[in-house]
């Protein structure tokens, strides 16, 4: 494990293995090479780690996931490894620099954002924690696109992140996996005089899994997270290419191969399509096999300790085929009848919601469903009849329910409700932050909460502190720990112990000056990808996520305006130089999240080409917002915007990201916002807005146009967009974002928060001003984080749910 032994592998990875030499110094090679060297060190642990599960043989939870957001692997491996100031001491010797080398990994961009990047915070916590959790997902030859800007206007590319190789991954054929699509099922009386079914004439494509290793902190755990690859299956090929046409043999061996090729965005457009059940599917099957037959090695076709041992974790509806698709592998191929089958299945799933956006619920045409997955279709029909027999007893005549809480959702067309089916199968039902939660119970899944109300739960997220902090901000990190110990890395309630340093002068000192070369780390990243200069000295003001009408990046934008107007009607007395950033990506079909991009763009040109503005205003919009650029951004903000309309965001995660590492947040009382309130306390935390309940109350009676005539400010930002000022050239482009300011249907009540939001934002510029105060209240923050800490959300997740015991790797 020591740095010399880790570069001599390097050296012969790189000029044998790869076959480079100095006079093909690709850089890229020399970060593989590294990478295969560390992999080397995690195999052991990853066996032991193995050993050690078999031998206890303890139940074990699955992470069920259609996402998982990796970014990178190498500085996490070494970091977890406690390798890196010797493998940095040994390089340096050879004239490479390890910062250069870990650039030049591409992230792993396998999720759309705060689900995808929860699921890889999960599997972090899970080793560190030393619970025996195993991931599986999907191996996407193309994760979420990337982003170019091009004239203000997004542009996606395809992310061909495989394009080089993968050092981190091992493909496991061996345990490769045949899943049947289409055909149709039979039903017949067999030997003993059992109905029994059987799913024939099915078109079948092999699933090959790909394991990556998770490994924990310091602690010789390594976890697994396997994905799965579509292929064509052999017979496949064979009769195919015997048919006839050899070109059309090849294109359809293709299409077999086309359900791993690419992560769907999560774009309402999207929704419903064919393929993206074909990877549900995928993945739910391919899964469940492998469970089943690392079962079955030990314990042959008895399933009687089955529930006892396993867990199958659903993030999100996504993964719900596992309900019927574990139905039929154990009634169908394992001769179980259905009262023992839905028993095992009703004590092994468990699933959690992560949105009550409507747009975002899973349903599926069940003649879409009933030709690809013909005998699931079935199965999921007798679920529901029993099902609406159960309800019919709790509500004797209640018709009305009954179709309310059918899981075939009837009309010209049936549909599946997948979340229904989720809950229906579930023992516990969760949302991801107190609020959520509690909405879940009071709207979507009212009727149920009726019928079950044990089911439900609050699993508030997290996100682990390891690759948040220590990774991201190893300055703050190593102050932290030369004043508290480095128990909190894997304990962060001990941030708490921070609190009584605020009062330290000289702690405070240290406290901004980590800050002040964030910050510089940060511009340059600015300055690299936007080509816009941003000042240390002024306020970082950023909000990076997804692009959605009701994370209210136009809210942001109308304050940025608003302060535009201030500098250009003389208004600077007192003033707070701020630098705006605003980064995420817009759904490709998501023609309104396009134009806000514009909107940025096209303000930001205009703020920073203004030189009226020097010193005291920049705006810049950074394209390609990914997990490697978090990295950067979260150590260098100052303020945090989590400005969505009340009851819409589910939870947030870059919310707790930003907090830990001492930024301060302005924010409406939405998802965890309210609980980083609490923990935070009330005078740490910029709140302003319309509460859940109050945006409820304005439905039917919201008058935008009042407020705006009312509202002298706004009604000089409205202006300024309506007259066409930051689109001179491009006439028009703006008049769909400001019809929806002014829409009495506005969903998101932007004109409703503008005026709280700008007095909010003068507190913030005011508090700003005193660098004192402001860093005292950035010490709290951090030192009131540790709830956030993705491993306290999995404690609770094994304490509630899972059950799991804690399993030490053995010593080799
Ligand atoms: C929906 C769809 C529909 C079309 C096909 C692709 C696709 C992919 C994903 C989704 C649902 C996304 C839901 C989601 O990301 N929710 C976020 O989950 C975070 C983690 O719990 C939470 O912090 C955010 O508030 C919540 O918006």
């Amino acid at each position: 494990m020591d740095g010399e032994s880790i570069v001599d592998d390097f050296r012969r990875y790189f000029s044998h293995t790869l076959y480079r030499d100095k006079l093909n110094q690709s850089a890229y090679y020399v970060y593989t090479s590294l990478s295969l060297s560390l992999r080397d060190r995690l195999v052991e642990r990853w066996k032991s780690t193995k050993y050690a599960y078999n031998e206890q043989d303890c139940k074990r939870t699955y992470y069920l996931s259609l996402e998982f957001l990796m970014g990178r692997t190498l500085g996490n491996a070494m970091l977890n490894l406690d390798v890196e100031p010797s493998i940095s001491g040994a390089l340096t010797k050879l004239g490479l620099v390890l910062e250069e080398i870990i650039d030049q990994e591409h992230d792993a961009g396998l999720g759309n954002g705060g689900l995808g990047r929860l699921a890889a915070c999960f599997l972090d916590s899970c080793a560190t924690l030393q619970l025996p959790v195993k991931g599986y997902g999907l191996r996407y030859e193309y994760g979420l696109f990337n982003q170019k800007v091009e004239n203000g206007y997004q542009v996606e590319e395809p992310d061909h992140w495989l394009r080089n190789g993968n050092p981190w991954e091992i493909e496991r054929p061996e345990f490769s996996v045949r899943v049947k699509f289409g055909g149709k099922t039979e039903h017949y009386m067999d030997a003993d005089g059992t109905k029994r079914a059987e799913w024939k004439y099915t078109k079948d494509i092999m699933a090959v899994p790909y394991d990556v290793p998770v490994p924990g902190y310091r602690n010789g755990t390594v976890n697994t997270l396997r994905l799965w690859k579509s292929m064509a299956t052999k017979e496949f090929d064979l009769s195919e290419f015997n048919a006839g046409s050899y070109a059309d043999a090849v294109a359809a061996k293709n299409a077999a191969e086309h359900i791993t090729m690419v992560l769907y965005p999560n774009d309402v457009s999207e929704n419903g399509k064919e393929l993206r059940l074909r990877q549900q599917y995928f993945l739910a099957s391919a899964s469940l096999q492998d469970v089943l037959r690392h079962w079955m090695n030990k314990h042959g076709n008895d399933f009687s300790g089955f529930a006892d041992k396993n867990f199958f974790q659903l993030n999100d509806t996504h993964p719900t085929c596992v309900v019927p698709e574990l139905m039929r592998l154990l009634i169908d191929e394992h001769g179980m009848d259905w009262d023992a089958a839905w028993n095992i299945t009703t004590r092994t799933v468990a699933y959690t919601n992560h949105t009550l956006m409507p747009e975002a619920l899973e349903r599926w045409s069940v003649s879409i469903f009933g030709r690809l997955l013909p005998r699931l279709s079935e199965i999921i029909f007798m679920i529901n009849a029993r099902f609406m027999a159960q309800v019919a007893r709790r509500w004797p005549g209640d018709v009305e329910r009954q179709r309310r809480m059918s899981i075939i959702e009837e009309g010209n067309e049936q549909y599946i409700r997948m979340a229904y089916l989720a809950v229906v199968a579930s023992v516990s039902v969760n949302g991801v932050a107190e609020l959520h939660s509690r909405l879940l119970t009071q709207h979507l899944f009212r009727d149920f909460y009726e019928l079950w109300p044990e089911k439900f739960n609050n699993k508030t997220n997290g996100v682990t502190s390891r690759r948040w902090m220590v990774s991201s901000n190893p300055a703050l990190s190593s102050l932290i720990t030369r004043t508290l110990g480095d128990g909190w890395t894997t304990d962060m309630a001990k941030l708490k112990e921070l609190a009584p340093y605020v009062d330290d002068a000289s702690f405070r000192a240290e406290w901004q000056e980590i800050k002040q070369a964030n910050k510089a780390r940060m511009a340059e990243l600015v300055h690299r990808d936007c080509g816009v200069v941003f000042d240390t000295n002024a306020l970082f003001d950023v909000q990076v996520k997804r692009i959605h009408e009701y994370k209210r990046q136009l809210l942001n934008m109308l304050h940025v305006i608003h302060l535009y107007d201030r500098i250009k009607r003389g208004d600077t007395a007192d003033w707070t130089p701020r630098c705006i950033l605003i980064g995420g990506k817009a759904a490709p079909g998501y023609v309104m999240a396009k134009r806000i991009i514009k909107l940025v763009s096209a303000v930001g040109k205009v703020i920073n080409g203004d030189p009226d503005t020097a010193g005291l205003l920049n705006l810049a919009f950074l394209p390609n917002y990914r997990v490697s650029a978090m990295e950067v951004i979260c150590a260098g903000t100052d303020l945090s915007e989590q400005i969505s309309t009340a009851g819409k965001e589910a939870s947030g995660t870059g919310n707790m990201k930003f907090m830990m590492n001492g930024a301060l947040t302005i924010g409406t009382l939405d998802g965890a916002n309210i609980e980083i309130r609490e923990e935070a306390g009330d005078e740490n935390f910029f709140l302003f807005g319309l509460t859940t309940e109050e945006v409820d109350a304005t439905r039917g009676h919201y008058d935008p146009g009042a407020i705006i005539a009312a509202d002298e400010d706004l009604r000089r930002v409205m202006h300024l967009l309506e007259s066409g000022h930051f689109n001179l050239f491009e006439p028009g482009i703006f008049n769909p974002i400001i019809q929806s300011i002014y829409s009495s249907g506005d969903p998101w009540l932007t004109a409703a928060d503008f005026r709280s939001f700008v007095n909010a934002q003068q507190e913030v510029a005011k508090t700003y001003r005193d660098k004192e105060r402001w860093t005292r209240m950035s010490i709290i923050n951090t030192a009131a984080s540790g709830k956030f800490s993705s491993d306290r959300t999995i404690l609770d997740y094994n304490r509630d749910i899972w059950h799991l015991p804690q399993v030490a790797a053995k010593t080799m």
